[in-house]
């Protein structure tokens, strides 16, 4: 999984972007270079493995990843450009970096502190970047349909005459309703506005118990009920200082801001749940390891994402749920007592799924 920061300059993009991929860089301030990127891998944090490998003891655990893109902030207006945004084109899903914190030292571009406005113009610059890509294709297509008439392609038009429309009306075209044909049309094009976006508010330290209240704080609820949009807030600043502790010192430090879990952690399971991922884990003496999959993900394709041999040769699938598991602490008395499910192809895999995967390859 691919996810993309983005937001206008100096709003606490690269301060994320470290805290999430504990990236040690000292030379994180962008050349100026508009398609400049940083990509860094983040481990999504869970308990659930970790208490796996204590009891098979493997050489290897192996927690999921998201892999994230920092790239240099937005500036308004330049989105028709389309190497501007073009990095954050195949990324899954954009998370987007509101500027809360106050701070006299630090230039806000719109010289004031208002999330909802910034969320509005960073939407609009992406809509702007999709309908400049929708306009061009359609100039194409037409020319094209004038010269010989086709099927698909007068399919392609239409669809991009709803876009056109979409955008027009300044709507993200994530809020568009498409049959799963249209979306392979549109796949290709790979629409920023397409995309799953969390919005993300960096609040100053002093707010750092207000973090549930966040959503109310600005009237955001309006925008975190749309379709495929999530909002959240970190204090940067903390996380920052929080990401050079570790275990108790860590614990301390939270309970002293009155916060439950790491921001890193709140973020990351926003993001699987806005993405609709899920895990399952795959054990044994060599590796415990946690796998990444879309939610109503069947046993074949899971076996795919492991390997396509897996896939190929899928006979069946051992399944028990992880917490079953840790309760008896052996697949083999999992299997005694009649907990290890045997399951075909077509089973939905669910989240905390063990899944021993037996194959003919
Ligand atoms: N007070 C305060 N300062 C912060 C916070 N987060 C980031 N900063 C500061 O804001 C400045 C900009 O932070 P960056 O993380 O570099 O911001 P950016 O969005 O990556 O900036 P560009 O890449 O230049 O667009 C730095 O001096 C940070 O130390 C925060 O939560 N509170
Ligand atoms: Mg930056």
């Amino acid at each position: 999984m691919k996810a993309g920061i983005i937001g206008f300059p100096q709003v606490g993009k690269t301060t994320l972007f470290k805290i999430l991929t504990k990236a040690h860089l000292d030379m994180m301030k962008f050349s100026g270079s508009k398609t400049e990127s940083h990509v860094g891998v983040a481990t999504v944090p869970d308990p659930r493995l970790d208490e796996l490998s204590k009891i098979f003891n493997p050489k290897k655990t192996s927690h999921a990843t998201v892999e994230y893109l920092d790239v240099a902030g937005l500036v308004k207006g330049e989105s028709k450009d389309a190497t501007y945004l073009g990095n954050l084109r195949n990324v899954d899903a954009l998370v987007h970096v509101v500027r809360v914190f106050a701070d006299e030292s630090i230039s806000h571009v719109e010289g004031s502190i208002d999330p909802k406005r910034d969320i509005a113009n960073v939407e609009l610059e992406l809509l702007v970047s999709d309908l400049s890509i929708v306009e061009k294709r359609l100039d194409r297509l037409e020319k094209d349909i004038k010269k010989q008439k086709s099927a698909v392609l007068e399919k392609e038009l239409e669809l991009l005459k709803r876009c056109k429309l979409c955008l027009e009306e300044e709507k993200p075209l994530r809020g568009l309703e498409l049959d799963s044909d249209e979306k392979k049309i549109l796949r290709g094009f790979m629409f920023l506005s397409e995309k799953p976006i969390l919005h993300v508010l960096n609040l100053s330290d002093g707010d750092s118990n207000k973090i549930d209240q966040i959503i109310s704080a600005f009237q955001l609820g309006a925008i975190s009920s749309q379709v495929n949009v999530g909002v959240t807030a970190v204090c940067g600043k903390v996380e920052a200082e929080l990401a050079e502790l570790s275990g108790e010192d860590a614990e301390l430090f939270l309970a002293d801001y009155g916060l439950k879990e790491s921001g890193l952690d709140r973020l990351i399971r926003v993001t699987y749940q806005l993405l609709g991922l899920i895990s399952f884990f795959t054990v044994g003496d060599d590796e415990c390891r946690a796998w990444t999959i879309q939610q109503g993900t069947t046993a074949l394709k899971a076996a795919g994402v492991i390997h396509s041999d897996i896939e190929r040769c899928f006979i069946r699938a051992e399944v028990v749920p992880c917490d079953k598991l840790l309760e008896l602490k052996s697949l083999t008395a999992a299997r005694d007592k009649g907990l290890l499910r045997m399951e075909g192809k077509g089973y939905l895999v669910q989240d905390g799924d063990v899944i021993n995967f037996r194959h003919s390859g």
